[in-house]
């Protein structure tokens, strides 16, 4: 029988060969592929979101492990789809209009993912609008926003009010290195993380 704490220690090694060996022959056993999710994919990603939080790996570990769950999810996700299982929620997600950095917003996309969200990546020189449209179309219950340049921060309000105005549900959360909490209460962000294991935490808040 597929071995879950093997695949769970897969992801955190980042082995995309044996994390995608243990998903097929759990997927080929008929082995719940809600438990394959939680108990292998995203128990490997929570134990490395914690270590990076607590600075024990560091972005290059994230990424790795974060594509060991990919190439793992490709094979999962059509059975999770036949079973009906929901995300915890669809987040927008995309660098703001200006702004061209996007390792730390992938980062953030991947543990959000990893985390059992459904996350639609908008990419990079993402405009308020943009972010409003696809909020709306996704029917995300998140927007998460990042910025690098301190030039670039004002559209993180720009996109705040876009929603406000618009009166959509979706909530915003915001980080990147030079985004404070401070700036996101003076902006009326709901939700502000330093950094990308934060940002899972936040977000499901969130959505709760
Ligand atoms: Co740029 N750059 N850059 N750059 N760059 C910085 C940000 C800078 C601090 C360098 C410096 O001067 N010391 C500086 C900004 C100064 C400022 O405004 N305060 C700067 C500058 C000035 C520029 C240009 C203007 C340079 C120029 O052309 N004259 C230019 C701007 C281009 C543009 O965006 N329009 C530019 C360009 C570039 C590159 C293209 C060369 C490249 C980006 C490549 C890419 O992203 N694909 C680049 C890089 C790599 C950097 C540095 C070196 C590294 C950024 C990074 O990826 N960090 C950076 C200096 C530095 O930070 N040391 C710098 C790693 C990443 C994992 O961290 O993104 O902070 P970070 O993400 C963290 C957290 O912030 C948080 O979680 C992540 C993981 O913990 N987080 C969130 C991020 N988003 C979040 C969202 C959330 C929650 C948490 O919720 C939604």
């Amino acid at each position: 029988m597929a071995d879950m704490e093997a695949l769970k220690n897969a992801v955190i090694k980042g082995d995309q060969a044996t994390a995608k060996d243990i998903t097929t022959k759990a997927v080929e056993e008929g082995m719940d592929p809600e438990s394959i999710l939680n108990d292998g994919l995203i128990a490997g990603m929570n134990v490395i979101g914690a270590a990076f939080k607590k600075n024990e790996v560091y972005v290059p570990e994230v990424l790795i492990a974060a594509r060991a769950m990919k190439t793992a999810m490709e094979i999962l996700e059509p059975k999770l789809v036949e079973a009906g299982v929901e995300p915890i929620g669809t987040v927008v997600m995309g660098t703001v209009q200006g702004d061209l950095h996007d390792i730390g917003k992938n980062l953030v996309a991947m543990m959000l993912k990893g985390a059992g969200f459904n996350v639609i990546d908008l990419g990079t020189d993402v405009s308020p609008d943009k972010f409003l449209q696809a909020a709306k179309e996704h029917k995300a219950k998140v927007a998460g926003l990042s910025a690098l340049l301190t030039t670039t921060m004002p559209m993180m309000e720009k996109t705040v009010s876009a929603f406000k105005e618009a009166g959509i549900d979706a909530k915003v959360m915001i980080g990147g290195a030079p985004v404070t909490r401070d700036y996101a209460d003076k902006i009326g962000a709901a939700g502000f993380a330093a950094d990308a294991a934060s940002a899972v935490d936040i977000a499901k808040k969130l959505v709760s």
